[in-house]
């Protein structure tokens, strides 16, 4: 099974940090390729990273249709171009707020996100909603680190990610925690062993759903919504993308 692993900003370090923590969770049989886009924002923190984002995005979903890739995530909190995605690919994709979100919704009768900046919180109460979240999701915390810090040597992000991740198990009576950026995903196993909760990865969760999608056979339906973009010409910096 091939699963391209898709970080929809630019910054290989963090894609590679991401293909780690994928290949780590992935079966054995499972063939993991982590890639970035070559164009856009270099970090998503905001809806004009996120709008910018997604051509890259999607060049990387056409390009993986051309490899026979069998599943898809996208890995930024903000799902960025999901429903685009499912349209152009065969197999599944899954976003990590998507797979995080149902994964704590397992685990506890609440749960709570811990993010980079207050400005994507918006982005991830929507997110709730529109997975059928809203009623476990007690709170979504920003810790006002820039995703691009948060892999600074010394910095003090895993000290102030932790201390948030206490003041939600404490202030939010949260049972489960999710970390609200790919950023984070190295961080998980440290982060429950300190605050005593499940901590969900949406990195890992959403590389082990779409396995489990595609050995189950399953696939986005194409009946309608989701069904393969009508032909249509593309102009300017976008001609490429004509379908
Ligand atoms: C992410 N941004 O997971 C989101 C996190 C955020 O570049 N990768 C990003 O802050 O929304």
């Amino acid at each position: 099974m091939l699963i391209k692993v898709i970080n929809p900003n630019t910054t290989w370090s963090m894609t590679e940090k991401i293909g780690e923590c994928a290949r780590s969770v992935a079966s054995v049989g499972t063939t993991i390729e982590a890639v970035n886009p070559s164009m856009g924002p270099a970090s998503i923190e905001s809806h004009y990273d996120e709008a910018l984002a997604v051509p890259g995005l999607l060049e990387e979903i056409a390009k993986g249709e051309r490899d026979g890739v069998d599943g898809y995530v996208i890995a930024c909190f903000g799902d960025p171009g999901l429903d685009a995605a499912r349209e152009l690919a065969r197999g599944p994709v899954v976003g990590i707020a998507e797979a995080a979100m149902h994964t704590a919704s397992f685990l506890g009768r609440g749960f709570s996100v811990v993010t980079t900046l207050g400005r994507t919180r918006g982005r991830a109460w929507e997110l709730a909603a529109r997975y059928g979240m809203s009623s476990f999701c007690r709170n979504v915390r920003a810790c006002e680190i820039p995703v691009l810090e948060l892999d600074i040597p010394g910095s003090q992000a895993r000290d102030v990610i932790t201390q948030e991740c206490k003041r939600a198990v404490e202030d939010d009576e949260a049972e489960v925690l999710v970390l609200g950026c790919a950023g984070m995903a190295d961080l998980c196993s440290y982060l429950s062993a300190e605050v005593g909760v499940p901590v969900v990865d949406g990195v890992a969760a959403a590389t082990r759903t779409v396995e489990s999608l595609v050995a189950l056979g399953l696939s986005t339906s194409t009946r309608s919504e989701y069904a393969a973009p009508g032909p249509k010409q593309y102009v300017g910096a976008l001609r490429g993308f004509t379908v």
